[in-house]
């Protein structure tokens, strides 16, 4: 490649003038421009939504598939050829909504698949509605009484999980994004990268200027595999915003716990192994 604009495919992204998401296919360009990906190596999996329509904007493989249901696909592409960087996509609503308890065995598991949630805080597609991470008492107009339910911590519940990489970034700190997509993708393992997502349409309280003046980038002063410490710093989320790696570890993966994949892809075999092989 000899661009990062060599990942685009010609086609114009359907998102509103100033949506954060523009922020956030820029950056993830230059992520892999920089990390020297070529678009046969990459495979983007998403569900439905605003922020799902990434894989529809880049020259990469792609699969987009049903609301919530991109991380069991996402499982069986990695499965199928570990050889690939399978990168998922989806919104708060699609992630930790519909898709919550796919997150929740995708932490168990760990597979070798890096998740970008878009997280606006809205459900941005449908016109705004409250999602899980919506706070509470918070007006919209399907709930014109305010949101009845307590926001959802996602980074909170990825490092009490052990989810093998848990990160934070904004699209509005480009430079900062990229970093930390480069090294989600390069983890070994489940890793979790929540992007908090301008929308400009329906989130009219979590604009530019109300993370501007909250965010901060830090870097760990602990250790990152430290898990209380890194529960605690999670619990931040108000006046100040932590941006960066909260939690690591190197957990043995999904696929290298099933010894048939261990040194060979399944799509390379000649004839597929007997089932019994696989699960056990
Ligand atoms: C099972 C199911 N429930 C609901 C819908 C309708 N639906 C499509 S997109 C969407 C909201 C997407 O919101 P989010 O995942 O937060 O992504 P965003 O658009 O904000 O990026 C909903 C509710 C659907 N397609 N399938
Ligand atoms: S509705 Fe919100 S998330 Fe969707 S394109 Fe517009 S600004 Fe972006």
């Amino acid at each position: 490649m000899q661009s990062y604009k060599d990942f685009d495919n010609g086609i114009s992204p359907a998102w509103c003038p100033g949506c954060g998401n523009f922020g956030i296919l820029d950056a993830f360009k230059k992520a892999l421009f920089e990390l020297k990906l070529d678009p046969h190596e990459i495979t983007l999996v998403s569900g439905i939504g605003q922020s799902s329509k990434m894989p529809h904007y880049l020259k990469c493989n792609g699969f987009n598939g049903l609301h919530g249901r991109s991380l069991p696909v996402a499982t069986g592409v990695s499965v199928a050829n570990h050889k690939q960087k399978v990168i998922v996509f989806g919104g708060d609503g699609d992630t930790y909504g519909e898709g919550g308890n796919h997150l929740l065995h995708a932490f168990r598991r760990n597979p070798n698949i890096t998740l970008f949630v878009h997280n606006n805080e809205v459900y941005g597609l449908t016109k705004g509605q409250a999602s899980p991470t919506t706070e509470f008492g918070r007006h919209t107009k399907a709930q014109p009484f305010g949101a009845l339910s307590e926001p959802l911590n996602p980074l909170a519940l990825a490092i009490a999980m052990d989810c093998s990489f848990v990160a934070r970034s904004f699209s509005g700190r480009l430079d900062h994004l990229k970093e930390i997509m480069k090294m989600a993708i390069m983890h070994e393992g489940f890793a979790l990268v929540d992007i908090l997502q301008i929308c400009v349409s329906f989130n009219k309280v979590n604009s530019f200027d109300w993370y501007k003046n909250r965010i901060y980038e830090f870097s760990a002063d602990y250790e990152l595999n430290d898990k209380l410490k890194a529960f605690e710093k999670s619990q931040e989320f108000g006046d100040k915003i932590p941006l960066g790696v909260f939690y690591s570890n190197s957990r043995p993966t999904f696929e290298k716990n099933m010894p048939v994949i261990r040194d060979n892809t399944l799509v390379s075999m000649q004839n597929f192994p007997d089932i019994k092989s696989l699960i056990c």
